[in-house]
């Protein structure tokens, strides 16, 4: 962080470090640059915010008829308990993954490059669904210059690899520098997983640095079956992501995702209910473990939110029906009804 910055730039700062929608972020990096201090110190972020506010104003502004940016959305709206992101050497098999997991038809291909585009698709898993985005691949090759923007939204990464391909060794660490170089970090660290997060993290102040907690996902285990394979590849590379070993042609391994997922993420899910009435059992709202009656109610409805007044809560450490205010936190499978 330069010095001198005012507590309306910090104010600002931090809203966009918690903004999720691609609007949102554009007002919150709008306000970062009318509030930043205009001096020699704060020249680089300056210009970085700038950036930013242009590359953000041309994606929102959609494709433009005729001009270059014609095509699918390249940044996907969060949606369901969390959004993933596929990362990846070329032909790991992001899309197969993608296809079996979700049920989309990302397109398949025994060469490389083949997905050019982000695909949206949810996993579920019992009552809630995960958003997996399909991406193209990062190779020291090529990476898509509008992929860093992707994985904005993320709140997490799954980096698959090809764990027959002896390539790995060089492809791994070519795909976590492409990223490095663009201020997105893959983090062993998940927040319901005992994981120490490597020391000296430099720049962490950098509000533009992304920190994705990533799960290395060996794919392609039918065609090299040893279960020791992807624990010798992390040895050999220095590497201590969560790892999960899958095949996208047999299907082995696919079911443990979600629960990793559910559980890596500490997912809270809050079945809400109208005075008098059941809980809706089947839509829980979901937050993370911290999260507030107040945030569930953000979820609802923003007037909600904005009138709450208490809640009665059903569940885990409240006795039946118990009045709460709106910072009481919630634990996953309470039955809440908000009272505004
Ligand atoms: N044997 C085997 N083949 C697989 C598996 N998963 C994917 N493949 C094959 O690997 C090739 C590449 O698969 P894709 O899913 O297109 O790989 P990708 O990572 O999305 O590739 P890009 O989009 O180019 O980055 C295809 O021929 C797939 O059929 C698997 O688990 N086992
Ligand atoms: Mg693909």
């Amino acid at each position: 962080m330069p010095t001198n910055v005012t507590p309306e730039y910090k104010k600002a700062e931090e809203a966009y470090r918690n903004a999720r929608e691609p609007k949102e972020r554009l007002d919150c990096l709008r306000q970062m640059f009318r509030t930043i201090p205009k001096h020699k110190g704060t020249e680089h972020l300056q210009a970085d915010i700038k950036t930013r506010i242009k590359q953000l104003s041309e994606e929102l502004a959609g494709p433009k008829k005729g001009g270059r940016r014609s095509g699918p959305a390249l940044v996907v709206r969060p949606d369901g308990a969390a959004q993933l992101s596929l990362i990846g050497p070329p032909n790991a098999g992001k899309s197969s993954l993608h296809a079996r997991l979700t049920g989309s038809h990302s397109d398949i291909g025994p060469y490389p490059y083949t997905t050019h585009f982000p695909v949206p698709g949810m996993l579920p898993f019992d009552d809630v669904q995960f958003q997996l985005v399909d991406l193209p691949p990062v190779s020291s090759e090529f990476m898509e210059p509008w992929l860093i923007n992707a994985l904005q939204p993320a709140d997490g990464a799954l980096l698959v690899i090809d764990v027959s391909d002896p390539d790995c060794l060089e492809q791994v660490p070519a795909v976590l520098e492409c990223l490095r170089q663009k201020k997105a970090f893959l983090t062993p660290a998940w927040p319901g997983l005992d994981r120490e997060v490597s020391a000296g993290l430099d720049d962490t102040d950098d509000p533009f640095r992304l920190d994705l907690p990533t799960v290395l996902i060996a794919n392609k285990s039918d065609l090299d079956p040893d279960p020791e394979e992807v624990k010798i590849l992390e040895e050999l590379l220095g590497l201590s992501f969560p790892a999960l070993t899958m095949s996208a042609k047999s299907g082995d391994g696919l079911d443990e995702l979600g629960p990793f997922l559910f559980r890596a993420l500490e997912v809270v899910r809050v079945y809400t209910k109208t005075p008098g009435k059941r809980a809706d059992e089947d839509k829980p709202f979901t937050v993370r473990r911290g999260g507030t009656i107040l945030d569930v109610a953000h979820l609802v409805h923003k007037d909600i939110a904005r009138d709450l007044k208490f809640a009665r809560v059903w569940g885990t450490d409240v006795f039946d029906g118990q009045q709460v205010g709106p910072d009481h936190l919630v634990s996953d499978g309470d039955r809440v009804e908000l009272h505004a």
